[in-house]
């Protein structure tokens, strides 16, 4: 009995330890915080998500949330650098370091996590796969584009549901594999392809960026695919890997608790023992991450939660005029659900 109750005493202390016990810093984290800066792979240009103007000032949905982990980092939202690139450079940047972690339409797959030897940080856009056409064609399926040609970027995930969709459904088609976005939208443009396939995003955003002025389009109604976008990080960096997706995560769990850019300084005020710890006037998540208690107090003040980073890139008052749909919080009927700050 007396020792069934110094095994209990011991397990529980043992717990205790572990649970005292500092997060351990990891390389890419350690790297990150000497360099004074987080490295984030981007879209070579794609407005809504990842978009450098005439200034050279990088603005969208994927910006932000390298923004918010340079916040959560240095408590400022300009240390963050971007790294344009294309679909099948993405990768290797990330393998190489070149860059901590790919903000960019990446798609959580399997192989991706895998063999790829990546780690996937949760998900900022739940997509699908869909068809640009020109509206002058008349196409309103894309079980009409029997025998097409075909305009999609390699290295994609696009590339390979194009493929299984068309066997699926018995049908031919030619791809033109174009790497970089702006020549194969110059090559779809001037007609040399029936259409355009990418993440349904991508076709609003290019419409509304590459292709205006350049004819009318349609997105065609099918969604082939799932496209669940997020940040990936590098295998072995536990540490890096917990400031991302809890970055993420904390976005959205802001959206959750109603706190924005606007109201932030009022909650700090708040007797809610929940926002109190979130914010960092009660502290303990601050240290848990390896960061200072304020980080998603400042997250919040400079970029804002994860709705109002939506509705400012991509959302119905954009060119983009995306709905919140899918990205919706789950108790508006969406998919984007915050796992317990606790
Ligand atoms: N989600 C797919 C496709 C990602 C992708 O590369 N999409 C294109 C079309 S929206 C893109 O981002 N192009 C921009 C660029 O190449 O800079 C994937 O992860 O493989």
């Amino acid at each position: 009995m007396f020792l069934k109750t110094l095994a209990a005493a011991a397990a529980f202390s043992a717990v205790a330890a572990v649970a005292a016990v500092p997060a351990s810093a990891g390389q890419t984290f350690d790297a990150v915080k000497a360099k004074g800066f987080v490295q984030c792979a981007v879209n070579t240009g794609l407005a809504g998500f990842s978009f450098s103007d005439s200034q050279g000032k990088w603005t969208g949905l994927d910006v932000d949330l390298c923004r918010a982990i340079a916040v959560a980092m240095f408590g400022d939202s300009e240390k963050a650098k971007f790294t344009p690139t294309t679909a099948q450079q993405r990768f290797v940047a990330l393998q190489s370091g070149e860059v901590d972690v790919i903000t960019r339409n990446a798609t959580q797959t399997l192989l991706r996590d895998t063999s790829l030897g990546f780690n996937m940080a949760g998900v900022n856009f739940y997509d699908g796969q869909g068809f640009m056409v020109p509206t002058k064609s008349n196409i309103k399926s894309a079980k009409d584009l029997n025998g097409a040609t075909i305009c999609v970027q390699p290295g994609t995930t696009t590339e390979l549901n194009l493929a299984d969709y068309f066997r699926k459904n018995k049908m031919t088609f030619k791809p033109v594999l174009i790497e970089k976005l702006d020549e194969l939208l110059q090559a779809y443009a001037a007609g040399r392809c029936d259409s355009y396939t990418t993440d349904a995003s991508g076709l609003a955003a290019v419409r509304a960026g590459q292709l205006s002025g350049k004819g009318e389009h349609t997105i065609l109604p099918e969604r082939i695919s799932k496209e669940p976008l997020g940040p990936l990080v590098r295998h072995g960096d536990d540490q890096w890997f917990d400031l991302v997706k809890w970055t993420l995560i904390g976005m959205i769990e802001a959206e959750e608790m109603g706190i924005t850019s606007k109201n932030v300084d009022e909650m700090l005020k708040s007797d809610d023992p929940a926002i109190k710890r979130f914010l960092g006037v009660t502290p303990g998540y601050g240290k848990a991450v390896g960061v200072d208690e304020k980080w998603m107090y400042n997250i919040v003040k400079q970029i804002g939660n994860y709705g109002e980073s939506f509705e400012r890139n991509v959302g119905k008052d954009t060119p983009l005029k995306l709905e919140r749909g899918q990205n919706a919080l789950w108790t508006n009927g969406g998919l984007m659900y915050a796992i317990p700050f606790r």
